[in-house]
């Protein structure tokens, strides 16, 4: 099957971005999806954009890393500091000594484009350009065609972080990811790992904060980071939604 990756992002003057989202699509859905993701720009609460991108590249079967979600797991907290403390708890859980600067590291990542790289045991910081970050992209939801374009014209903020999520801790280098979202109204976040799967925390931020980032905790060579941003930017990846494991949990 012939494949294309297309990436739309819109932003205006007034706020600078203001929505992106990707997919990797079969070639006689090409024009429907460029349609739906013009249609998610245009409808944005945010506001009108006025630089709207879409880029739309072939992809090769062969160049695809097909991959199972990660296991999800709801933890129920009805403040942020309660949210943040389960965090906390996760890393101390991973092993990671430095979880409370891991935490306060966070919010330097909220002013970025893409994630801060973060060696988990020195706290250096890895990303060649700190104001842009690294991003995660070429990655979609390997799931039937409604459920993909019902995503496309609504952002699905869980179904989106899950697939980027299972990308990213994916990578034998990458220990666990953090997220909070930059969306005011959106008040749950995760941490991620191999070990633990998709932590999906229910209130990670106040209500109405804009305020979000991500971060990827890295272990390993300098040659290694080459190779998992070399990952992380540029393989391309399909998450099979389609059996997923759900647990809810309070803590
Ligand atoms: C974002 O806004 O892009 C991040 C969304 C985090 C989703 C968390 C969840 O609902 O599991
Ligand atoms: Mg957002």
């Amino acid at each position: 099957m012939n494949r294309y990756s297309i990436k739309m992002r819109a932003s205006n003057k007034e706020y600078g971005h203001i929505s992106g989202a990707e997919k990797i699509i079969p070639e006689e859905a090409l024009e429907q999806y460029c349609t739906l993701l013009l249609a998610r720009a245009l409808r944005h609460s945010k506001g009108k954009p006025d630089f709207i991108n879409l880029k739309i590249e072939a992809v090769e079967e062969a160049e695809i890393l097909h991959l199972p979600a990660l296991n999800v797991t709801t933890v129920e907290t009805s403040s942020p500091e309660e949210g943040m403390d389960a965090v906390l708890d996760y890393l101390r859980r991973l092993g990671l000594e430095q979880a409370e600067q891991i935490i306060a590291l966070w919010q330097q990542s909220y002013s970025m484009r893409g994630a801060m790289l973060l060696d988990a045991d020195t706290m250096k910081r890895l990303e060649p350009d700190r104001e842009r970050g690294i991003r995660a992209t070429y990655m979609d939801m390997e799931t039937g065609d409604e459920a993909r374009q019902s995503a496309c014209g609504n952002k699905n903020h869980f179904n989106e972080a899950l697939v980027l999520a299972t990308k990213v801790v994916s990578h034998p280098n990458i220990v666990a990811e953090l997220c909070i979202s930059d969306d005011p109204d959106y008040v749950t976040g995760y941490i991620a790992s191999r070990e633990f799967g998709y932590i999906r925390i229910t209130t990670l931020k106040e209500m109405g904060s804009p305020q979000g980032g991500r971060i990827f905790l890295f272990r390993g060579t300098e040659d290694e980071k080459e190779a998992c941003i070399r990952y992380l930017q540029q393989q391309k990846v399909l998450v099979d939604l389609n059996h997923l494991v759900t647990v809810q949990t309070g803590r």
